[in-house]
């Protein structure tokens, strides 16, 4: 057997598959199997305030790593986890929830156990969990270690979504075989499958007048962002980007369009969406979130929707092909047809033939939204990643310019408040030395998930925060105002003194003017050894229009009657 347990063994798969962090927090039933995992030490393990955080954290970190691993105590942890772990799946990336289970012998004993809803019954969380992930398996001997890990960690890998791995707590030190190779299964469809979408592709694109491409958010998790482009370049046509997309397509190429969201798309971008005879949709989610309360979904008979695994075409489907395979491969069979990038450089006057700068307004002045977004896209360079929490940040970091070569991240699907601050802890974790991050979290959002900052400082990541005090919940007050909307006001930049306690280098600001904001800024871009946090304060009803636009379609969607016969 040599010297591998099934500790260690999940612990080489860890580092196999490219991670070089796991979040964590220990329970009694995870002790051991904690133990195991650190002795391998090229993988950290990072502790969190809470499971909850941890499975953000992991997700955060798989958007910028490709995977994330989280590792729970039985029920109490695991239960946190689930809405971090749900999220992922939404958001199409893998998290591998390890959670310690019972002792083998406890079922078989009739015992009653601690952490349990008190039955003999110890299934249940993986019957919970089976609902939000891949895959999902319980180690119940330690022979079964192997197939079981390999298959979960597998699957996770290749549908890009997450598994769930339980692993009895008394076989965490059991020996186990040692493990082979490990290659990360990629998803791929049949030749003679492929061959046939592209040939339906080729011509329904050859046939149309105005075609035009529409990026969407599954280009990154498998692995076609590349493909995308070369398909794009090679028809020279107009392409616009799904919300949930954006900086999936550079905003500085010269065929990119804007953000297409229906009437709150990016100046000039939805009449030519409309114009076109056909759409080449690339990994798109059309929710009610993307397509404004279903206002903006393309019909079908103008939209070729290339999916992860499916082609639908306006009157055929082709199963069993892979999305960057499509996509490249169609790319070498179209001809150019710039007509819907004529018709927009036509209607705009160009590419930054859109918006109006927004004026600075001057050092004395209150803040304000603009004047603080005017300031975050001045901070933005190419690498640069602009992280959004749900709320009206969604909508002003929407319409921020990104530099080619930023980044932006945003849990659209998921849409989770409490998300940013655990999720921009593992980000950072993972993200690649000379990037730098930029969260904009709104204060009801930051008050479920604050005490990650602490682990921010602990780890001396060197972020910046914005935390937009609007006090309370702005997103909702404007689609439903209400005496729940309003919050308790804290001492945000209070809090970062808390956090440091007697080692942390975190720093928090006030900036209450633009004169401050610009200072604090200023400050945060040569503070080193930790994060700054600066609270924004602007006024409660200083939202951006999109968002009141947006918000009213939305709930018109969600008010429909239900529906007759
Ligand atoms: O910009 P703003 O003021 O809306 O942002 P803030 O202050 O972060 O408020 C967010 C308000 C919000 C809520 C309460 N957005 N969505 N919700 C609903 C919600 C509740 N619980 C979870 C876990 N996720 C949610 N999206």
């Amino acid at each position: 057997m040599g010297d591998f347990t099934v500790g260690s063994y999940l612990a080489t798969r860890f580092e196999q598959i490219g991670l070089k962090h796991y979040f964590v927090v220990p329970g009694d039933y995870n002790l051991i199997l904690l133990d195991e995992l650190l002795a391998h030490e090229d993988i950290e393990q990072v502790g969190c305030c809470n499971e909850l955080n941890a499975a953000y954290a992991a997700e955060g970190y798989a958007r910028v790593n490709g995977c994330g691993a989280v590792v729970t105590t039985f029920n109490v942890g695991a239960f946190s986890a689930l809405n971090g772990v749900a999220g992922a799946y939404a958001e199409r990336l893998p998290v591998i929830l390890v959670s310690s289970g019972p002792n083998t012998n406890d079922a078989a004993a009739g015992h009653l156990l601690h952490h349990t809803i008190g039955t003999h019954d110890f299934s249940y969380q993986y019957e919970m969990f089976r609902h939000v992930t891949c895959a999902a398996v319980r180690v119940l001997h330690a022979d079964d270690a192997p197939s079981m890990i390999d298959h979960a960690i597998g699957t996770a890998l290749r549908e890009r979504k997450p598994a769930y791995i339980e692993i009895a707590c008394n076989l965490s030190d059991a020996p186990c075989p040692a493990p082979g190779p490990f290659e990360a299964p990629r998803w791929s469809g049949g030749s003679r499958a492929l061959d046939a979408a592209v040939e339906r592709a080729a011509a329904l694109i050859g046939r149309a007048k105005r075609p035009l491409l529409l990026a969407g958010v599954h280009l990154r998790s498998f692995g076609a962002v590349g493909a995308f482009r070369e398909l794009a370049e090679a028809l020279g046509c107009a392409v616009a980007v799904m919300p949930d997309a954006k900086s999936l397509f550079p905003e500085d190429h010269p065929q990119y369009i804007g953000i297409y969201w229906g009437g709150v798309s990016t100046p000039g971008c939805e009449p030519i969406v409309d114009w076109a005879d056909l759409i080449v949709a690339a990994g798109p989610m059309f929710t009610d979130y993307t397509t404004v309360g279903w206002t903006a979904l393309p019909p079908r008979e103008r939209l070729i929707d290339a999916q992860p695994g499916r082609v639908r075409f306006p009157d055929a489907e082709c199963t069993g092909v892979a999305l960057a395979d499509f996509l490249s491969t169609v790319g070498g069979k179209v001809s150019p047809n710039a007509a819907t990038l004529e018709q927009y450089r036509r209607e705009t006057g160009g590419p930054d033939g859109e918006a109006a700068p927004t004026p600075s307004a001057g050092p004395d002045s209150a803040l304000t939204r603009a004047e603080l977004w005017r300031q975050v896209e001045r901070e933005l360079d190419a690498k640069t990643t602009l992280l959004v929490e749900t709320g009206d940040s969604w909508f002003n970091g929407m319409y921020t310019r990104l530099p080619g070569g930023a980044r932006f991240e945003i849990e659209m699907q998921w849409g989770s408040i409490g998300w940013a601050v655990p999720a921009s802890f593992g980000y950072a974790m993972g993200l690649e030395p000379r990037r730098r991050l930029i969260s904009v979290i709104g204060d009801g959002s930051f008050q479920l998930t604050a005490q990650e900052v602490a682990n921010i400082i602990r780890h001396g990541r060197e972020m910046l925060i914005l935390l937009v005090n609007n006090r309370g919940y702005v997103v909702e007050s404007e689609i439903h105002d209400g005496p729940y909307n309003y919050i308790k006001n804290w001492d945000y930049a209070g809090l970062v003194a808390a956090w440091n306690a007697e080692d942390g280098h975190g720093l928090g600001l006030v900036a209450a003017t633009a004169g401050e904001l610009a200072s604090a800024v200023e400050r945060a871009r040569g503070h080193r050894g930790g994060p700054v946090l600066v609270e924004c304060r602007i006024e409660h009803d200083d939202c951006s229009r999109q968002l009141l636009e947006w918000g009213s379609k939305v709930a018109e969607a969600n008010a429909r009657p239900p529906h007759q016969g």
